[in-house]
């Protein structure tokens, strides 16, 4: 009776709305309330028996206890002797338990990082064994357990095999020494460079366990616009203390190099990647920097974009540069990820295709430990694009995707918008270089080319906003970028159910409602932002809000007029044979699919045509009449999400109830404002009213264009 009084108090507690700010994320171990399954939990964990003496195991022990006793209510100890009933996870070397267990099998595809959990009976004692092949699988079984738990299954049978399909998952943060994040809208930089080495906040820990539970295992510390001063002995001491912090969780920490370091803090007077001083340098650098950091990762290089120094200044090309730099950390084992975002001002090549230019004839050139970071989309993170042309041309190079977590062009801090919808379009998209079935997901995680190596990188959300990413939902895609690069497999769906019951509450009409206000949110955007393949018509340097008059920024592709080319015609960039041709860099099978104007599917037809305002759509509408339909419904979108989110109060704590809210109100007016710029700007170009029927946009366009956001957050 007793317990069942404090559960209650815990949970009102937990409902109080003063304790909810979102830092716990989806590692809240609240008390279930199921009491009936409480019970079967607790008959089947009288106790927990960890082998093992790392610092990996010692976190995991940790985090076990926490997670049990948080959602069980009692206090859990751990034995050294395995009693009956109980949890028993180690490896077939650190226990004899586990090497007794017929595992053989299982372990052999679990490989460095996997994991096996079973339910199963050892000398006559009934176990769950949660084994591994070493401790950082063993650790991410027990992620997996407690994730069982928290989403409230049945633990009465389980046989789980489970291994990550990519081997680098990683984080890049683009966060400045100075503390300001670029593309950061939750607020500075969660490193305090300031007071490292010597203060450890909690923080870092918490950030290591919410990655490890979601198995990331690499984060980038630094901006690709990179700043030098990052590998002198000052700041390498500070990398060392956070890579402290995280090798028990299984990260490793990696720098961007800046490639003119040489000559800025080594003061040579050239960075040529083929000088052997240079060679020389860069060796030493590294050596130095595995005295602080004896697992250093290794780098990832944005070299020759966007005024970023690089080899092409000394006439050298993109893999003379990596090279260098891979030479450099090979001895030590560590890798190069060298970006691929590159864009030439002086090419008047439509930009899509400049990146696929510079790359695809340096296929096979790259040493073994670099691997080319391809940005998500051949522009630029776009609310929707389609997939990058490089996945499908450079069978000789493991190619990892760089996704964007944080959202640029998706709403930034005050929109919701779960992402995985959009990763998993892009993952499952078909490059057919081997025939039917070449996806995106299997050319990054190495299986169609037979890559030793693989990764996939997110572009951080998370800063020192108390729950870490600004708008609460942002968690949700942090979240998401790490399961699907455990497993590309998983659905979009799935994904949101598993992260609303940890991080929420699994009552079902809670659930049901959250789910479809997750699922629809990525497409409502596209619609209120860039239906039908429009791109890049956002605010100058900022990214904020529409902007698609803008014709005046030094170079031609950072105008919006660039990408949308509307004119008295019609509206969209011409990529077909007959326009820049960019479709040619894809196989013809996906060529064939975009290249007709009146087979293109719709939600990617202005990326590849110029198309007329009269044109017929699927629907019966003309084209202007159906981006009139998109823009509006994408609105009519975010008013639906903010009605749902409405019936969710009584099963939501107030903070996070009104959070939400409030952001949804953000958005909503976000969204109208989009729908009129767009609209009324659009409209200048085809001459056609808007539909009656619609309510009319309530400001003119000269009032959109006169909006300025001088200190817009995440600005470069
Ligand atoms: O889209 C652009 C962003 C820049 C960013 C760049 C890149 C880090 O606006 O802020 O710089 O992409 O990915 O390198």
């Amino acid at each position: 009776m007793k317990k069942a009084l404090l559960i209650i108090l815990m949970l009102t507690l937990s409902f109080s709305g003063k304790t909810e700010s979102g830092y716990r994320l989806w590692l809240r171990y609240d008390p279930i309330p199921n009491r009936q399954l409480v019970t079967s939990y607790n008959n089947s964990i009288s106790g927990i028996t960890l082998s093992g003496t790392s610092g990996t195991i010692s976190v995991a022990k940790e985090e076990l206890i926490n997670g049990l006793q948080g959602m069980l209510g009692r206090k859990v100890v751990a034995t050294t002797a395995v009693i009956n009933n109980s949890i028993v996870a180690g490896t077939p070397t650190s226990s004899n338990i586990i090497s007794s267990l017929a595992l053989q099998q299982q372990l052999a595809t679990a490989g460095n990082e996997g994991f096996v959990i079973v339910t199963t009976k050892s000398n006559g004692k009934n176990i769950i064994a949660i084994a591994a092949n070493n401790d950082v699988g063993v650790m991410y079984g027990i992620f997996h357990f407690l994730r069982l738990l928290q989403t409230q299954q049945s633990i009465k049978a389980l046989n789980i095999a489970s291994a990550p399909k990519i081997k680098l998952r990683v984080l890049n943060h683009w966060d400045n020494l100075n503390r300001h994040v670029e593309r950061g809208y939750a607020g500075a930089s969660i490193w305090d460079w300031h007071k490292l080495p010597g203060y450890i906040d909690q923080r870092y820990i918490d950030y290591a366990r919410a990655n490890a539970s979601i198995g990331i295992n690499g984060t980038v510390l630094t901006n690709v616009n990179a700043n030098a001063l990052v590998l002198t002995k000052q700041y390498l001491e500070k990398v060392a203390a956070l890579a402290k912090v995280f090798r028990p969780y299984g990260i490793k920490v990696y720098l961007t190099a800046r490639f003119s370091a040489p000559i800025e803090i080594g003061k040579l007077k050239t960075a040529d990647p083929l000088d052997p001083q240079v060679q020389q340098w860069w060796k030493d650098k590294v050596n130095e920097i595995y005295t602080y950091v004896p697992d250093f990762g290794g780098f990832l290089v944005k070299a020759n974009s966007e005024g970023q120094p690089g080899p092409q200044n000394y006439n050298r090309n993109h893999a003379d540069g990596a090279n260098t730099l891979a030479d450099a950390v090979a001895p030590h084992g560590g890798i190069v990820m060298w970006r691929a975002f590159v864009y030439s001002n002086e090419t008047p090549e439509d930009r899509f295709k400049q990146a696929y230019n510079e790359f695809k004839p340096l296929d096979g050139k790259f040493k073994k430990n670099v691997l080319i970071q391809v940005k998500n989309g051949p522009i630029d993170f776009q609310p929707r694009e389609p997939f990058s042309p490089l996945f499908g041309a450079m069978p000789q190079t493991p190619l990892m995707m760089e996704f964007q977590v944080t959202q640029e062009y998706l709403g930034q801090g005050t929109n919701l918008v779960y992402e995985a919808p959009m990763f998993k379009e892009v993952l499952d998209a078909d490059t057919y270089q081997k025939g039917k079935g070449s996806t995106v997901a299997k050319v990054i995680d190495g299986t169609l080319h037979d890559y030793s190596t693989s990764g996939l990188a997110g572009v951080a959300n998370i800063g020192s906003d108390i729950n870490w990413t600004g708008h609460l939902f942002g968690q949700s895609n942090w979240y998401a970028l790490g399961r699907l690069a455990w497993d590309h497999t998983l659905t979009s769906e799935q994904i949101a159910d598993e992260w609303l019951k940890q991080t929420f509450n699994t009552n079902p009409s809670f659930i049901n409602t959250a789910k479809r206000i997750m699922l629809g949110s990525h497409e409502a955007l596209v619609n209120y932002m860039t239906p039908l393949g429009l791109h890049h018509i956002m605010g100058t340097g900022h990214h904020y809000g529409p902007a698609p008059w803008v014709s005046n920024v030094g170079r031609a592709d950072w105008n919006p007029v660039y990408y949308h080319k509307a004119d008295e015609k019609g509206i969209g960039f011409d990529r077909t044979n007959k326009g820049s041709n960019a479709l040619a860099q894809y196989a013809p099978e996906v060529q064939k699919q975009f290249e007709d104007v009146n087979t293109c599917p719709e939600p990617y037809l202005l990326w590849f045509h110029h198309v007329a305002w009269d044109h017929k759509m699927k629907s019966g509408r003309t084209l202007w009449e159906e981006l009139c339909h998109k823009y509006y419904s994408g609105v009519d979108s975010v008013r639906s999400m903010q009605k749902a989110w409405e019936t969710v109060k009584p099963m939501v704590d107030k903070e996070r109830f009104e959070h939400v809210k409030m952001l949804l109100a953000v958005q909503e007016k976000e969204a109208v404002w989009w729908r009129n710029a767009c609209l009324l700007y659009f409209q200048t170009h085809s001459k056609m009213p808007i539909p009656g029927g619609y309510e009319q946009p309530n400001q003119t366009l000269e009032y959109y264009k006169s909006l300025s956001f001088p200190f817009a957050p995440g600005n470069g």
